[in-house]
């Protein structure tokens, strides 16, 4: 036992769990937090952005990069509220980051001092946040501090992963009491469960007897770090892999086997594959709307003509959407090393999927012939396709993609190939605009030595533009490429197809003429002192991205992108009630085409 403040305590712990950034904005509330962290800054770094979003992004996609999570610090009341969308951003994608909350002391709780929420109860931020986290806790005395902080990072890092909230009065920073700092929490990835004998044996003879198989792979594969044994499962039995973008690049995409995204913005390989496969095997994976074709069925799935083992850690996501043949709780890691082991007592299999693979040879080419043409055109403004090419020729295997929301994202999700797992950072499931230009500073302080690409929207990049201020503040050096079409361009064309037409609110417009209108984002980031240089002509990006990795100092390319240029469909998403468009390319499974084999 020792004699300490709370903040000390804190700044102990997190040391202790070998945490070495708090990215965090100050406030009367946490000044205790920083004058703790003032003390111990040769241990632990407090990084400031300018706004808590940024905070909670940054964490976000450090965790993701590293696996290993860093804190965030905010004060109370509005300083806290800003941090609720990036919470739940992670939390949709299963990130993990200890959100630590300032809050009024306790001696003032429900008096409605400067900054409480309490309409409905006393220093109520945690339950404005709890919705958006893995768990909330409020010490309310130091000697809490101990149970809760050992209890919030265990959470945060098992089983799995999800941010974590610690909301700390005032006081309790500042007084003092006889405590111990808790011990280190297990480290992400130290805990994993594994599927029983029987499960194991049941799903490998089911994979055996398939003739159409395929692997679903999501961010639980890439969470698990389970690349090398999911690529030698893959490989060792020939089985396709569909990729969710969180499980980008644990299969290298450049695989034969790796059959890219499925659903509306997926390849036509992977819907094909998916819609006729007659066993599914999906790991780590949800099968959300986006990438399930708005469960249309025929368009990306076709359960139950298709057997379905789902595996997952969490035993909410088995069976939420298609109900399993098989349902499996297990770490992907764990049950794809089962199935390795138990692959080597059984005979060798026969090569039962030369039609299988011819089929989707097939489909790759037709899918080649169809979209090649359009990567070798230049043209002003920019046609999509050149620039994620050109992004693929420049950067290395190892660099980090750090996109943001929107039609772009949607370019990427289409046609990216990751090489590596932890390579490509989506806001999936809650697609947070912000994400990918704030995320890139995080993934730049996890990864220091490679290089870290922003691909962000003009309309995301204009939520947090500050970032170009952190950037310099901190010499982060990363490139952000602002995919300039001068519109919420996604939602502009979800607008002129449900309406006629008609668009309001959906493009950036200046004066009664209606100008295209959009800041000068060079001459903007040469105002906070990072480099920014125009492209307006496709003939000039890549040359530009060469010279901006290189440069390796806070860079911004404002790339004129053609907004009338949209990613072809070959799947389906539908938001009810209206009515759903057909695959551009492709067309869904119908009854007595290819039925799989039962
Ligand atoms: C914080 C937030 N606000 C609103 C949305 C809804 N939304 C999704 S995409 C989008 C437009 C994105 O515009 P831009 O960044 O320019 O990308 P583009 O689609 O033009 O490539 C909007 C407003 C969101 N996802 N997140
Ligand atoms: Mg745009």
């Amino acid at each position: 036992m020792a004699r300490m403040k709370g903040a000390d305590l804190i700044t102990e712990h997190l040391i202790r769990n070998k945490i070495p950034y708090v990215f965090g904005i100050c406030g009367h509330g946490n000044v205790g937090m920083l004058d703790s962290l003032y003390q111990a800054k040769d241990k632990i770094k407090l990084v400031s952005p300018r706004h808590e979003q940024v905070a909670g992004h940054m964490a976000d996609a450090y965790f993701r990069v590293r696996h290993e999570a860093v804190a965030t610090l905010t004060s109370c009341g509005p300083g806290s509220a800003n941090i609720v969308m990036p919470l739940q951003v992670a939390l949709s994608d299963s990130s993990a980051l200890l959100a630590i909350t300032a809050n009024v002391p306790t001696q003032q709780f429900n008096r409605s001092p400067f900054q409480e929420v309490n309409r409905h109860f006393q220093a109520d931020m945690v339950n404005v946040i709890r919705p958006v986290v893995k768990r909330s806790f409020q010490p309310t005395r130091v000697d809490m501090l101990p149970l809760a902080l050992r209890q919030a990072t265990t959470t945060m890092l098992s089983g799995r992963p999800g941010p974590v909230n610690v909301d700390v009065p005032f006081n309790v920073f500042q007084e003092e009491d006889d405590v111990e700092v808790p011990p280190a929490s297990p480290p992400h990835g130290a805990q994993r469960s594994g599927a029983s004998p029987d499960d194991v044996a049941a799903a490998l003879d089911l994979i055996l007897k398939a003739r159409r198989p395929v692997l679903f792979v999501g961010h639980g594969v890439t969470l698990a770090e389970a690349s090398v044994e999911l690529t030698a499962f893959a490989r060792k039995l020939g089985i396709p892999v569909i990729s969710s973008p969180n499980g980008f690049g644990t299969i290298d995409m450049t695989d034969p086997l790796s059959l890219g995204f499925i659903g509306r913005n997926g390849a036509f390989p992977a819907n094909q594959a998916g819609r006729h496969a007659d066993v599914v095997i999906s790991i780590g994976a949800r099968f959300d709307d986006r990438s399930a074709s708005s469960w249309l069925p025929g368009y990306s799935w076709n359960f139950p003509h298709s057997k379905l083992i789902h595996v997952d850690v969490d035993p909410d996501e088995l069976g939420r959407n298609y109900p399993p043949d098989l349902g499996i709780l297990a770490d992907a890691r764990t049950f794809l090393r089962q199935l390795l082991s138990e692959l080597e007592h059984r005979k060798p299999r026969e090569d039962v999927l030369k039609a299988w693979h011819a089929e989707i040879k097939g489909w790759a080419g037709e899918w080649e012939a169809f979209t090649k043409p359009n990567f070798d055109i230049h043209a002003t403004p920019i046609r999509p396709e050149r620039i994620v090419a050109d992004c693929q020729v420049v950067l290395p295997d190892d660099a980090i993609l750090a996109c943001d929301v929107g039609v772009n994202h949607n370019w990427y999700m289409q046609y990216w190939k990751a090489r590596r797992p932890q390579t490509m950072l989506n806001s999936w499931g809650f697609s947070g605009m912000g994400f990918g230009a704030a995320g890139a500073l995080g993934a730049k302080l996890a990864a220091p030595d490679r290089p870290v690409v922003a691909i962000a929207g003009d309309g995301c990049f204009t939520m947090v533009p500050h970032v170009l201020c952190t950037a310099v503040e901190y010499n982060i050096p990363v490139v952000w490429v602002i995919w300039n079409n001068f519109a919420w361009a996604s939602i502009r064309d979800i607008q002129y197809g449900m309406f006629g037409g008609r668009e309001l609110g959906t493009a950036f417009y200046q004066g009664a003429n209606q100008t295209p209108y959009n800041p000068d984002f060079a001459a903007w980031a040469r105002a906070a002192g990072v480099e920014g240089v125009t492209v307006t002509k496709s003939q000039d990006f890549k040359g530009a991205l060469e010279h901006a990795v290189k440069a390796n100092k806070p860079f911004l390319l404002d790339v004129h992108v053609d907004a009338n240029v949209r990613p072809p469909a070959t799947g389906a998403w539908q938001l009810p009630p209206t009515p759903y468009n057909e695959p551009v390319f492709g067309k869904r499974w119908v009854p007595g085409d290819m039925v799989p084999a039962k």
